[in-house]
């Protein structure tokens, strides 16, 4: 792992841009190297500001989105098309203008529960706008990574082997993964086997409980995925992302059916994640080196 981060949302609403730059400082008060931004609209908040105060603190700025439903480029709707390539334009110059490294989320589809299949047209026509997306991504320094989510959050790709393919059908070596092991709990036969299928091509990482609140207090069985990271060789950035209905976004927490409080101080919760996470993985590390030995 490069860098351990954490959702801004553990922090702020996102809302201010007083509130962005507080969870900046809380982040790296508590010990982390990166933060995750939701989208920044350009013209409600100063991206200069907040490039010069991340530099200033040494803490890298990721993004993550999804689509809304009237700009989902699976849709099959050619308004709807253009709208969310549009959008995920816009997205790339923001993410480049705040001096982040990457856009992840729900780039490929709407987030959203859905109430129709997908079709391969939708699939196709979406893979040929990341594709696209992703060649512009990379002209602004930024690399463009496919959050595989839920059944109840996208029905496009739920799974790694369907990322993988779609992947494949953007035929642009540039686009990644972003696994998440509150979404693999759900629908991985083998979460760990997931992250090994993926390999160099997973490029972000998000760590949430089952339940989405403190780590080690939800069904996730942490060793066998430290362990697959440690085997990848993953040197990429890992984030740590909660949310509770004490800290609101309204969009997100609608979004991603936040009902009730996992959590309602959110420093000792930053606190217990990052001491979780490293444990995990120095246990992982031992782990390695006692078979080596053996
Ligand atoms: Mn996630």
């Amino acid at each position: 792992m490069k860098r351990l981060g954490i959702h801004s949302f553990v922090w702020t609403d996102g809302t201010t841009q007083q509130g962005l730059e507080m969870a900046l400082e809380k982040s790296v008060e508590h010990g982390y190297r990166c933060i995750e931004f939701a989208y920044l609209r350009p013209e409600l908040f100063d991206l200069d500001r907040l490039a010069r105060k991340s530099q200033e603190l040494d803490v890298q700025i990721g993004v993550t989105m999804g689509l809304p439903r009237d700009k989902d480029i699976s849709s099959g709707d050619p308004d709807a098309v253009r709208a969310g390539h549009q959008m995920l334009s816009d997205a790339v110059r923001a993410v480049r203008d705040v001096g982040g490294d990457k856009l992840g989320g729900i780039l490929y589809s709407a987030h959203t529960k859905y109430d129709r299949q997908p079709t391969g047209e939708g699939w196709k026509t979406s893979a040929g706008v990341i594709a696209e997306i992703g060649a512009e991504a990379r002209e602004a320094g930024v690399m463009l990574t496919l959050e595989i989510v839920n059944r109840f959050e996208t029905n496009l790709l739920n799974t790694t082997a369907q990322g993988l393919r779609f992947l494949d059908e953007c035929g642009n070596p540039d686009v990644t993964l972003h696994l998440d092991t509150f979404h693999m709990q759900m629908e991985e036969s083998d979460p760990a086997q997931a992250i090994r299928m993926a390999g160099d091509r997973l490029g972000y990482f998000h760590i949430g409980e089952s339940n989405r609140g403190y780590l080690g207090c939800g069904t996730i069985a942490w060793e066998p995925i430290f362990d697959a990271l440690l085997d990848i060789g993953y040197d990429r950035d890992v984030v740590f992302e909660s949310f509770s209905t004490a800290v609101v976004d309204e969009s997100l927490s609608l979004a991603c059916a936040i009902w009730r409080n996992t959590w309602t101080e959110n420093d000792p919760l930053a606190a217990h994640a990052k001491q979780f996470i490293e444990m995990k993985h120095a246990e992982a590390r031992r782990r390695r080196t006692a078979n080596a030995a053996a």
